[in-house]
């Protein structure tokens, strides 16, 4: 009896969390039956997988939404003040498994699911990506929106709902064709319309001057035209569920659904027009904009998402507060890149035509209201909007613009230097090839702080498209380096590694990802080294298992997987990465025998529909793939592979699986990079130049575990100024002109052989992305690469010790320090609450 009393708390522990896991179970799996039949309106017996995925969606969101309400309230409460990211684009990818995780009910929900038969994995892979965003941009805002949430911070972001997002991309004989996506064609279990919510949105029309009771004049703009804003809400839980934060996205509708007098007097199209011409505005993500009317669409966008959320924050902000002078103290809000620039001016109509409030009192509130996140340096991706368009579409803004620079331009004029050429550098108005509007120019004098998304890319603004404002505001460019949410690009995403290393660093790791350091400790440990090796083996099992379902071809997992994966562009250089594929391929035919690595190259990413060369690139990939898979004399020791329709759900699926990362843009072109975070972290070690964040990945894994080369970007300015001519680059080098001689005669392109034949000559005679000034190192790099993986202890020590050093890079950091050094907000850090 004593035993027995004495072992009774120890053994009674684990019975009572087994009961209690137990109890969840079963309530879960009841909640899920009650939604199926209430919700869906389906038996168990009729339910199609969607029907269980909305079902368990369903599910998950009843505690999410208890957590929501309480957030909300208790931001109410405690008179916190709030963050607004305005961003055109959120990329996020499914829902499901990342509710799940976070809510900390994925465990259970997986058995409650198995108790009646169905697999939580095919229910994932039911569910539509939303796609709201091209790339890059758009994934960092929502990876932001999830750490924003996980640090308690109370932040909305605002953007548009998109009823068709990014397209869909099918390759037919190796080309991109472009289908419209539809992911809200099945319905979408996330979002809450809230049609109490709705926000008038002005174009054109007039201006009238005003008396006003106090003998000021006052501005009244009378829009011409009036569309309406209508919000979705879709709740973003934090990790472990704690804090819940708001994405709302503005559905654009007709003021009238339709003019009954002329639907009734015959003319059925044409009592539709408005409403189309309306709806069109929230229609498509990115339109293309090669057209005066497609730039128009753009504009119209922008200024529709930077209305309506500033009419909500502000109306939000007077009814809790009562003044609107008191909104900088209450509400920051941060431009992702120059999309919603337009905001600054909306800001200022509020507030002086609005609200009376003094120019000089609202250009203040404003300022200190605003920040700005610039995301390229590029020229042709700098926003700038034509003069009459402007006019005509938003003409008080346009006047607000104009007064904005006058005064700005007034407070310069007065300084020693300024020369004419300053003077042109610093306004607003750029008018060396029509007069427009530099939305840049006016995101940074709009804003308190500005920052860039690296260490490289904010000393480069410094230095090129922000020279002449940094003088007269020396200190507003900050540096905020980019980070990756590893709830979804660990846990997620590797859910295997993801358990391995809590074993070593303790389960508080998607708390503090710096605890990862620990794992560094065991590099050179083989047993762990076994099983990080394991993990990665059967993720590339599975990824070959997808390669073969979707494109039929039969990939050796224990090949190096080589993966180049991002949106298609010249300066992201899929070029030398395939120019290098075609100088093996020639080499491993002339030596068979040599003892080659077996190597998969993976391409996956989409081309601008309007973007030629990008296609080409695209179809060169294929035709090269087509060529080198199809050789017999290559005994599958080299395969080329080009995935379709790249997005969220893809990357989650590849990148686990990946040895090696390609990021290896021209140096001082690629603004930070992400997708270059997500690979270090599951292990995958990186090939790169001294480009965006890689500069800081390459200090924080240690430079012998990562494979630097090329020019940096002091000396790709310096070559582009002696000219950019390829060809004597391509005379040094053999493998170089053999590979480009291949291409351009037609040795993957048969049925064409003139296809590449611009290409080439571009590269030869005009190569401003330095590709073959490059190649030679790239293809150096490599074989560095190749002596790596021949050392197998040596390879695996690199893997963990990427892995080890990439908690920086977790976006809680970076959060962190928006939230500390611009939006001036508190941060809770998760686990501790
Ligand atoms: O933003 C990412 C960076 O990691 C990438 O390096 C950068 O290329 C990307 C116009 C953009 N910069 N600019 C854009 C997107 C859409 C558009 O219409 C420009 N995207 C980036 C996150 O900082």
């Amino acid at each position: 009896l004593e035993t027995h009393a004495a072992s009774a708390p120890d053994a009674a522990a684990p019975a009572a969390e087994t009961q209690a896991i137990g109890e969840d179970v079963a309530a879960i799996r009841d909640l899920i039956l009650a939604k199926l039949k209430y919700s869906v309106g389906k038996s168990v017996t009729a339910a199609s997988p969607h029907d269980w995925f909305v079902a368990t969606a369903l599910s998950v969101r009843d505690k999410v939404v208890e957590s929501w309400l309480s957030s909300i309230e208790s931001s109410k409460r405690t008179g916190r003040k709030r963050v607004y990211y305005l961003s055109l684009e959120f990329l996020i990818g499914r829902l499901l498994i990342d509710a799940l995780t976070n809510m900390e009910m994925i465990d259970e929900t997986r058995a409650a699911l198995a108790e009646l038969g169905v697999d939580l994995e095919t229910l994932r892979e039911v569910e539509d990506d939303a796609a709201l965003g091209n790339g890059g941009l758009g994934r960092l805002a929502a990876c932001f929106m999830e750490s924003m949430a996980t640090l308690s911070i109370a932040a909305y972001g605002y953007g548009i709902r998109y009823d068709h997002g990014l397209f869909r991309q099918r390759i037919k004989n190796g080309r991109q064709l472009e289908y419209p996506e539809d992911w809200l064609s099945f319905g979408n279990p996330w979002e809450f319309q809230r049609p109490e919510i709705v926000c008038p949105i002005g174009f054109g029309g007039h201006i009238d001057t005003e008396t006003r009771p106090d003998g000021e004049l006052r501005q009244v703009w009378h829009p011409g035209e009036t569309v309406e804003a209508l919000a979705y809400d879709t709740p973003i839980p934090g990790w472990r569920g704690a804090h819940i934060n708001t994405l709302r996205l503005w559905s654009a509708r007709a003021v009238d659904p339709l003019r009954l007098d002329q639907f009734n007097s015959g003319d059925h199209i044409g009592a539709l027009m408005d409403r189309v011409r309306a709806e069109s505005i929230s229609k498509v993500l990115y339109p293309g904009d090669t057209t005066p009317a497609g730039q128009e669409l753009r504009l119209r966008q922008e200024f529709f998402f930077a209305s309506a959320s500033l009419q909500d924050l502000v109306r939000r902000h007077i009814s809790l507060y009562g003044d609107v002078r008191t909104l900088a103290d209450k509400a920051a809000i941060q431009l992702n890149d120059t999309h919603p620039a337009i905001a600054i001016a909306e800001l200022m109509h509020i507030l002086v035509d609005l609200h009376d409030i003094p120019w000089d009192e609202a250009w203040a509130i404003t300022q200190a209201t605003f920040s700005y996140t610039n995301h390229t340096l590029l020229p042709e991706a700098l926003e700038t909007w034509p003069v009459p368009l402007m006019e005509r579409l938003l003409p008080r803004h346009m006047q607000i613009i104009y007064l904005i620079n006058a005064l700005h331009l007034a407070k310069v004029s007065g300084e020693p230097d300024a020369t004419g050429h300053r003077l042109a550098a610093l306004s607003l108005i750029d008018e060396s090839h029509g007069r427009r509007v530099r939305m840049g120019h006016l995101a940074f004098l709009g804003s308190h702080k500005v920052n860039g998304v690296s260490q490289l890319h904010s000393d480069l603004m410094k230095t090129t498209v922000f020279h002449d404002l940094e003088s007269i505001a020396p200190g507003k460019i900050t540096n905020k380096t980019n980070g990756i949410t590893f709830r979804r690009w660990l846990k997620e995403a590797n859910p295997a590694l993801t358990s391995l290393l809590m074993e070593v660093v303790g389960d508080n790791l998607l708390d503090n990802a710096m605890v990862l350091e620990k794992v560094a400790a065991l590099a050179d440990d083989s047993s762990f080294q076994e099983r990080y090796a394991a993990i990665r083996r059967a993720n590339k099992m599975t990824l070959a298992r997808l390669v073969q379902q979707r494109i039929g071809v039969k990939l050796n997992p224990d090949a190096l997987f080589d993966v180049h994966i991002k949106r298609i562009h010249e300066y992201k250089r899929q070029v030398l990465n395939i120019l290098e594929a075609v100088a093996i391929y020639e080499e491993i035919r002339a030596q068979p025998f040599r003892d080659w690595i077996p190597r998969v190259k993976i391409f996956a990413g989409k081309a601008a529909a309007s973007y030629t060369t990008a296609k080409l690139i695209i179809q060169l990939a294929n035709d090269v793939g087509k060529v080198i898979n199809s050789d017999p004399a290559l005994r599958g020791l080299l395969k080329v592979v080009f995935l379709p329709n790249y997005n969220v759900s893809l990357a989650e699926r590849i990148i686990p699986a990946a040895d090696l990362s390609e990021q290896i843009s021209t140096a001082g072109m690629e603004a930070s990079g992400t997708g270059n975070m997500k690979f270090a972290l599951n292990g995958a070690l990186t090939i790169g130049t001294l480009d965006g964040a890689n500069v800081e990945i390459m200090e924080h894994v240690g430079s012998p575990n990562i494979f630097i080369f090329g020019l940096t970007a002091d000396e790709v300015e310096a070559k582009r100024s002696q000219g950019i001519n390829g060809q004597d680059a391509i005379a040094r080098s053999p493998k170089l002109s053999e590979a480009l001689e291949s291409i351009a005669s037609g040795v993957f392109s048969p049925d064409e052989p003139h296809r590449y034949r611009g290409l080439v000559d571009a590269l030869t005679y005009h190569d401003f992305f330095l590709v073959t000034a490059d190649f030679d190192a790239y293809y150096n790099a490599q074989r560095a690469v190749f002596r790596r993986w021949r050392d197998k202890p040596a390879w695996w020590r690199s893997a963990i010790l990427n892995t080890a050093h990439m908690g920086w890079f977790s976006s809680d950091r970076t959060i962190a320090e928006y939230a500390e050094e611009i939006w001036n907000v508190p941060v809770t850090p998760p686990g501790r609450k």
